[in-house]
């Protein structure tokens, strides 16, 4: 067996920075954040500069892999497909810093930042866009297929439709349902036909999906509650998961939402793509499960915590389900549930039902922190992570195929609508004070994990 891939995960929006630089386009980020005057990711971590010494602190930190992701409008300046050199330079530079340091790079194409020329004719609900991702992803693969062999077409599909064009929190921030599905659609077409590309180009490695996993557990064993558990697994996860491996989407799903919505935007033709380009993993990003009890009353409440108040979340979607707090257990700053049981029970879920290798393609927790010391002594990161390596490692025990684990993120940067104060990183930047880097304790921690775990393994 190929060795088991260690490391930390960022996204091209969230550390770049260079927003503008070396012929970059505006994406739907830099506009939405700029327009709205929101904290932005126009410097970032400043990993555009300063990758080199990034990527030399994975190496010291034990790591042997890096999951990152390429920014499009770095790529593709125009939508008629015109590639910016200087953007394939600085990737196949990245690229080549990962290799001499001995990091396995873990490429993804789409982390969300849709170059804004899209964005303007409706993004993710004008169908030409599936066929510019395809060309993305075919200049992606010529240009740096001889120095990648683990490629992910999209980060948690689910994640940014849903938010986008459902919970209204994402650009392009709508309410719609009708909007959400055609979206929806467009993605995973997309995302088959990047697979297909790929396999037709005759590129070396596996390709795959990333996706935000959200285990489902039901309050008790009900039928009502097991109805409510399906719909909110449909909603949560297998919409992306059944369709990217098994080449369908829920059957279930697409007759109740054929009663109340139009589906005539899903077309045969396109179906038998999905069903013939499925991937060869899938990336699980665990942060939660989800309680959930039937729906009893009220409207649909789609509520997340940006502000790291306690107690602002909600989720229920009427006639569906409604997800519920275990009153046991522990949450976070920003309402997450700290559940490492979780992993383990929705690892072995996912790998009975889907049959396809795992990774684990991020984990971790956000909080905020004073990064003036000299070091970050973040035990609970340590015991955040610690727990659900050993969930990891106990699903892999029980038999699931599970070959890898980031953790998110392998620094500081920029989370999505909550700025840069909720820390995710194993190193700390000094967004204050030019940027500087300092390995948190749990940078020390996890080198230490990967070298006894390494031996395991
Ligand atoms: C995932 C995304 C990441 C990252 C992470 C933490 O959904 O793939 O990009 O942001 O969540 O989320 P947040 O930054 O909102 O706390």
């Amino acid at each position: 067996m190929d060795k088991f891939l260690w490391g930390g995960a960022t996204a091209s929006y969230q550390c770049e920075g260079a927003w503008d630089e070396d012929g970059k386009v505006e994406s739907m980020w830099d506009r939405y954040l700029h327009d709205e005057n929101l904290e932005n990711g126009d410097v970032a971590s400043d990993h555009y500069h300063r990758f080199e010494e990034d990527i030399r602190m994975m190496k010291e930190g034990g790591q042997n892999s890096y999951r990152f992701s390429l920014s499009w409008p770095r790529i593709i300046r125009n939508r008629e497909g015109d590639v910016n050199e200087k953007g394939i330079a600085f990737y196949k530079k990245l690229l080549a810093t990962c290799h001499e340091y001995g990091i396995e790079p873990f490429v993804t194409l789409y982390h969300w930042d849709l170059p804004q020329y899209w964005e303007d004719t409706g993004g993710w609900l004008d169908h030409g866009v599936c066929d510019a991702f395809a060309h993305f992803a075919k200049v992606c693969f010529d240009n740096f297929g001889d120095q990648v062999t683990y490629w992910t077409t999209f980060n948690e599909p689910k994640w940014f439709v849903v938010n986008g064009y459902f919970i209204g929190n994402y650009p392009p921030c709508l309410h719609d349902v009708q909007k959400t599905m055609i979206a929806a659609y467009n993605v995973m077409y997309a995302s088959a036909l990047g697979v297909k590309v790929f396999r037709e180009g005759g590129y070396k490695g596996e390709i795959g999906v990333v996706h935000s996993y959200t285990p489902i557990d039901g309050v008790d064993d009900t039928i009502e509650t097991q109805i409510a558990m399906r719909n909110a697994d449909n909603y949560s996860n297998n919409w992306v998961l059944d369709t990217a491996v098994l080449g369908e989407f829920p059957i279930d799903l697409i007759t109740r939402l054929s009663k109340d919505y139009d589906i005539s935007f899903i077309k045969a033709e396109e179906l038998r793509i999905i069903k013939k380009f499925t991937v060869d993993y899938i990336g699980l990003n665990y942060y939660a499960r989800a309680l959930v009890k039937p729906y009893t009353t009220g409207e649909t409440q789609l509520i997340f915590n940006h502000t790291g108040k306690k107690g602002e979340s909600k989720i229920l979607i009427k006639n569906w389900f409604e997800q519920v707090k275990d009153p046991n257990s522990e949450f976070t700053q920003w309402d997450t549930e700290i559940y490492p049981k979780g992993l383990q029970d929705g690892l072995l879920k996912a790998y009975k039902k889907y049959n396809v290798p795992i990774y684990v393609t991020e984990n971790g927790v956000g909080v905020r922190e004073d990064v003036s010391v000299d070091q970050v002594n973040d035990d609970y990161r340590i015991s955040f992570m610690n727990d659900h390596i050993n969930a990891l490692m106990n699903a892999r025990d029980m038999g699931a195929d599970i070959r890898g684990y980031y953790a998110w993120s392998s620094f500081d940067l920029y989370s999505w609508k909550n700025g840069h104060e909720k820390r995710y990183g194993l190193v700390a930047v000094d967004f204050k004070n030019g940027l500087v880097r300092k390995p948190k304790a749990s940078y020390y921690w996890f080198k230490d994990v990967i070298t006894s775990k390494g031996e395991i393994i």
